[in-house]
């Protein structure tokens, strides 16, 4: 199955309102109107400012998400904000149990699987992470770990053009360490096969790695089966670094 690439750009909690537009400038300005055929470009900086980043990429084909969202549509709910907030601000994407979230605030899959299936009901298509602590994998366990974090994570509903799973070991996480390609390889294998019992297209969802990506690895993660794109944390706050990122497609 030929799978397009996509490349996803985590800021987390970077930029402000004149950086942010400027990254996306750059970005926009190297993409063009029309999407390379090899990869989809994705920019996800923190919600204050997918309006102006959006209004920058407006005339190419590099695509805004946001990085988290509430399940319900509006409510009574301070400080959070609804996929459908997302989509009105200029979001086409939404990035929901990023292991920040799963850890800092202390979301289950269950309240994951709320969020992704809130980005569904609101047009977006929902970039779900998964993945294990290094404990979890020491004690052997990572993929059994993953695989509930799926069964429990992914919505009803998810398909190849509404969903996209993240796999991004904690321990990998803007650590620089990363998992050898071996095990990158074979977890990415085992989401595969788990996704035949989840959505009704396997074989077209895209699965991104993410954790320590950047331009000296990116070539050969890249290039592993299963491995259809990836989740880009710091590197994604260079131009130069995300774009070398995206040509190693
Ligand atoms: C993992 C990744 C982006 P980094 O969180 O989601 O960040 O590339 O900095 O490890």
């Amino acid at each position: 199955t030929a799978r397009r690439y996509l490349i996803a750009g985590n800021w987390k909690m970077h930029c402000r309102r004149s950086d942010g537009a400027a990254l996306a400038a750059d970005l926009a300005a190297r993409v063009g109107l029309t999407a390379d055929p090899r990869f989809d470009l994705l920019v996800c900086p923190p919600a204050t400012i997918i309006s102006p980043v959006a209004q920058s990429v407006a005339r190419s084909a590099v695509a805004v998400g946001g990085q988290d969202c509430h399940a319900q549509v509006q409510g009574a709910h301070t400080g959070d904000i609804a996929a459908e907030m997302l989509a009105d601000a200029g979001a086409s994407f939404v990035i929901v149990g990023h292991s920040e979230r799963r850890t800092n605030h202390g979301e289950s899959s269950a309240t994951i699987k709320g969020k992704a299936t809130a980005a569904l009901r609101a047009g977006l298509t929902a970039i779900i992470c998964v993945g294990e602590t290094e404990a979890q994998r020491d004690a052997g366990h990572a993929e059994s770990v993953v695989a509930e974090q799926l069964t429990g994570s992914i919505p009803d509903g998810a398909t190849a053009s509404n969903s996209v799973i993240a796999y991004e070991p904690v321990w990998a996480i803007g650590t620089g360490r990363t998992p050898t390609l071996t095990d990158i390889a074979a977890m990415h294998g085992m989401i595969r096969e788990k996704l035949s019992g989840l959505v009704a297209d396997p074989d077209a969802v895209r699965i991104l790695y993410g954790g320590s990506v950047k331009p000296s690895n990116a070539a050969e993660i890249l290039g592993l089966a299963d491995v259809d794109g990836a989740l880009v944390g710091g590197a994604s706050l260079k131009a130069d670094d995300f774009w070398a990122i995206a040509q190693a497609c």
